[in-house]
């Protein structure tokens, strides 16, 4: 398939964060809504509203990692830096796959999309690659989404949702991030009440439909593998 001629726009990112823009020019893979592969165009060209009101939709992950020892998952605020959604609490790690490496277009597997999780949980949080191995990712499913950021920005994309447990060492790139916690189901449910707390649409989307039954399995599993005992009460 090929991009259809699209009257695309475009916008002189001057005024944002330096290291932030110069990640714009990362090429995203622009799908059709059934995700097949129709081209790359650069991360400012997806992200721009008015393109994504003409329908360009890219492929997207979206990283949800547990620590082993109590099943806490761990959150991340985006810095202020951030052009799309700065300042909001949301998941482990979001980002593309990118176009520009070959190994990250596989789709067998959701291989390039673990590999892009693998690459961007470093850039993002610092952890060695080596304790996010691709084979430890479980891929869930994948989910269609649109959200406004800020009039300008948005998202529109096929998003893969990764699930992984293991034990990481962080060390935060500021630019990207400006806090991080583990969370317990309950601990996210009490952030989530709390009046004009600020989280990411598709996070919300995500933990509305999907996330609590796979926690609970996730939880349970391990209580299963380390002897523990179920609680029922
Ligand atoms: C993009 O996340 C992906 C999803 C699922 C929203 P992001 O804005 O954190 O990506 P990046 O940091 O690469 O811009
Ligand atoms: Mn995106």
């Amino acid at each position: 398939g090929e991009l259809g001629p699209l009257p695309l726009e475009t916008i002189d990112l001057s005024a944002y964060d330096p290291e932030q823009s110069k990640l714009m020019d990362e090429r995203c893979i622009v799908v059709t809504p059934a995700d097949v592969p129709i081209g790359a165009l650069d991360k400012k060209t997806c992200h721009l509203m008015s393109n994504i009101r003409q329908g360009l939709l890219h492929r997207a992950f979206s990283v949800f990692l547990f620590r082993p020892t109590d099943g806490a998952l761990l959150l991340q605020k985006r810095a202020s830096e951030k052009i799309t959604f700065p300042d909001m609490w949301t998941n482990t790690c979001c980002s593309h796959p990118l176009d520009d490496f070959e190994e990250e277009k596989e789709m067998r597997d959701a291989m390039g999309v673990k590999r892009a999780a693998t690459r961007k949980l470093e850039h993002e949080l610092g952890i060695p690659q080596s304790q996010t191995p691709v084979e430890g990712f479980q891929y869930l499913t994948r989910i269609h989404y649109l959200a406004p950021s800020d009039g300008i920005w948005g998202e529109h994309e096929i998003d893969y949702i990764l699930f992984m447990s293991a034990r990481v060492d962080v060390n935060p790139n500021l630019n990207e991030i400006s806090e991080y916690k583990y969370v317990s189901p309950q601990e996210l449910k009490d952030m989530m009440d709390v009046p004009g707390s600020k989280f990411t649409p598709w996070f919300r989307l995500i933990v509305r439909e999907f996330l609590f039954p796979w926690w609970d399995a996730l939880l349970q599993r391990s209580n299963l593998a380390s002897g523990g005992k179920i609680d029922v009460t």
